[in-house]
């Protein structure tokens, strides 16, 4: 008798915490323009609660629970680029971060993202990027960094032109006094604007050649292409258009420093989610690409292929990140 009883309240113990919960009401992710002076705010202020939680990470440099993510990111660089589960680590990065924001510092929106193709100018040179809102001083996360010249060329490996910034930010809700950043070191957000980048990398075009990709594995690979600047790719945008050489969200392993980056990559993966959503049937149940970076030739992953952020939450499988109203992930966009 009192065996029968634990067992059945074992049982459901399970059904409480062991079994998935549904996806009842997702977040509703929109464009930075779409949501009002006070949603922009609650988003900043957010970002801003979260420097003021001790960090749980365990690792090095991690102060906080802003520099938690920086730190998850950075720790796992090597492995989680030019690889297949990129646009899938990144999802449950993102939306992990979201999460801390509404469940510890009481956010109620959901993730931002930012459609740089709306400001991409045909003319490559054109500053006007740096005028749209996203930058504003007010109700966005502020401009670019002061300029800095580079004098050693091993700083500017990539041999880029056109740079206009490399300093810490001057203006907005990230300037030094109200926002340091302590992973790898204590230091200011930096911005480094390539107008020439941001505008030829973030064209519209470019986003309809990676949604029209028959299955996963050319959309992943159209999406990063090739780590050169010679051939455009999305991915580069946000983070060499805004980071350019010396800012933070050109940093391949520091980029999560940059705010700006959970906007970029939250616009990443609504393209990930728009093109699944064309044939959801088959492209919730599909994966592709190397495990190791670029090793198109080598073993790739598969559904069950896990994924770990570190402390940040549990390990989870592709299967399970393919579904952003699933049993781990619990969003949607106001364009699907
Ligand atoms: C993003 O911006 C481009 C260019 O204005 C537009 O064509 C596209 O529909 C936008 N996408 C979303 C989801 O707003
Ligand atoms: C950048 O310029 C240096 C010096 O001119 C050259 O050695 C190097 O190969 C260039 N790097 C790239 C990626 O073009
Ligand atoms: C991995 O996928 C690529 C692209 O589909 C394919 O060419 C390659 O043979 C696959 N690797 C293995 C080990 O099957
Ligand atoms: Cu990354």
């Amino acid at each position: 008798m009192h065996l029968a009883k634990a067992l059945s309240s074992l049982a459901l113990l399970h059904l409480t915490f062991g079994a998935a919960k549904p996806c009842r009401n997702p977040p509703v992710r929109k464009e930075w323009r779409e949501l009002n002076h006070q949603e922009k705010s609650e988003y900043l202020e957010a970002v801003h609660c979260l420097t003021t939680k001790d960090s749980i990470s365990g690792l090095e440099g991690a102060v906080n629970r802003f520099d938690d993510f920086q730190a998850v990111h950075s720790s796992q660089t090597p492995s989680i680029h030019w690889v297949g589960h990129f646009a899938l680590w990144h999802r449950y990065f993102v939306a992990t971060y979201e999460k801390a924001l509404r469940e510890e510092c009481g956010y109620t929106g959901a993730q931002p993202y930012w459609n740089w193709s709306k400001d991409a100018s045909t003319d490559s040179e054109s500053a006007a990027i740096f005028e749209t809102e996203i930058f504003d001083s007010c109700h966005g996360f502020g401009g670019n960094g002061a300029y800095v010249e580079i004098t050693d060329p091993a700083e500017n490996p990539f041999n880029l032109t056109g740079r206009t910034g490399g300093g810490c930010v001057q203006d907005g809700p990230f300037t030094s006094d109200k926002f340091m950043l302590n992973h790898p070191e204590r230091g200011c957000l930096k911005r480094d604007f390539i107008p020439w980048i941001m505008n030829t990398f973030a064209q519209q075009s470019l986003v309809d050649h990676v949604q029209s990709q028959p299955d996963y594995t050319s959309f992943a690979r159209a999406l990063e292409n090739i780590p050169a600047f010679t051939e455009p790719n999305i991915h580069g945008s946000g983070h060499f258009g805004a980071g350019g050489v010396l800012g933070t969200l050109g940093n391949q392993y520091e980029s999560p420093g940059d705010p700006l980056f959970y906007l970029h990559h939250g616009n990443i993966d609504r393209v990930l989610w728009e093109w699944q959503r064309k044939d959801l049937k088959t492209r919730l149940h599909q994966v592709g690409g190397p495990i190791e970076p670029m090793d198109y030739s080598g073993a790739n992953v598969t559904l069950d292929f896990t994924v770990n952020i570190g402390a940040l939450a549990g390990d989870a499988t592709l299967e399970q990140l393919l579904n952003a109203q699933g049993d781990v992930l619990c969003y949607t966009y106001n364009t699907a």
